[in-house]
């Protein structure tokens, strides 16, 4: 049955092109998502748990930020922030003025 096996092949090749588009668009709206910002900060004074802790809650407190992963480890705070309702200045001294003073990170 050559038609038959043809025509499933082809039933395939659709699904994986969907796929493919729909997850093309997918990442698309993301990236296109309005004003949408994502900073790396180098924070000074880290030095425990607490710390992080503090740090995290000062960026949170910031009106458009969205996400705020700390790294203890590596003193750094990864921000995601809405651009139109927040800066990288409001970020720095909202760090800053709980004792924790920061920068954008640069490689
Ligand atoms: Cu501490």
């Amino acid at each position: 049955m050559p038609q038959v096996e043809l025509e499933g092949k082809r039933a395939v090749q659709k699904l994986i092109t969907s796929a493919a588009l729909t997850l093309s668009l997918f990442t698309t709206s993301i990236a296109a998502s309005a004003g949408e910002r994502t900073i790396t900060l180098a924070v000074d004074n880290m030095v425990c748990a607490v710390c992080a802790f503090n740090v995290k809650k000062s960026l949170e407190g910031v009106a458009g930020v969205a996400i705020v992963r700390v790294s203890l480890k590596e003193r750094t705070a990864v921000v995601v922030y809405d651009d139109t309702k927040a800066d990288v200045n409001a970020l720095i001294s909202a760090t800053t003025s709980k004792g924790f003073p920061s920068a954008p990170k640069t490689e």
